[in-house]
């Protein structure tokens, strides 16, 4: 079974801004840069045939290059802080393209939720149970005090990803890449 997800890469050069944005964590687990990503869909757990059919789904996909934009810090959770991020800008592009990638999963045949897609890049992780009490406070207090933190980068394509769960933390490996189109901009 390969369990995947659809998601922008962080380019290196805006990396530093985001690890620089983490600095200070009162609490969680950061994200190391290798790992940072702008997930447009997760597809879950499936068979290699069904994730190859999902990879020509997604070939298929003409969409325009964008321009990211990232605005501020989040800390998410229902009473606990299950992660902390920082939110994008949910673009026309951007939401294009996270609905052009859900059809062409669902075409091959994935039954993905119907959920609002709130995009975000993930910086810190607080386990499978969240963060409580004085660190659920602090989190959000720190999100908070890191609102105005603001970055950009052009997207030029998207990328398929393997992702194996480990002790320390998720790893991430690049399945597949597809190009986004220079026709139009955002
Ligand atoms: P998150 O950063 O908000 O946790 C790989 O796990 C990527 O898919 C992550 O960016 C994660 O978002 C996203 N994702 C969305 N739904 C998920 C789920 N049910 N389980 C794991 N990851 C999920």
């Amino acid at each position: 079974m390969i369990r995947c997800f659809v998601a922008i890469s962080i380019p290196k050069t805006v990396a530093p801004q985001i690890l620089a944005a983490q600095a200070g964590l009162p609490a969680g687990r950061p994200v190391p840069a290798e790992n940072l990503h702008l997930t447009l869909a997760f597809l879950g757990e499936h068979p290699e045939p069904v994730v190859e059919d999902v990879h020509h789904a997604l070939s298929e996909i003409r969409s325009p290059c964008m321009d990211v934009q990232l605005e501020g810090l989040d800390a998410f959770g229902n009473g606990r802080v299950r992660l902390v991020c920082i939110r994008a800008v949910l673009s026309e592009n951007l939401a294009r393209l996270n609905a052009s990638v859900k059809q062409a999963a669902r075409l091959a045949g994935l039954n993905l939720p119907r959920e609002k897609y709130v995009p975000h890049v993930t910086i810190a992780r607080c386990g499978s149970k969240g963060a409580s009490g004085e660190d659920a406070l602090k989190l959000r207090d720190f999100a908070a005090r890191k609102a105005g933190f603001r970055a950009s980068f052009r997207a030029e394509s998207f990328v398929l990803v393997r992702s194996y769960l480990g002790q320390s933390g998720p790893s991430y490996e690049d399945l597949a890449e597809y190009p986004l189109t220079w026709l139009q901009t955002s």
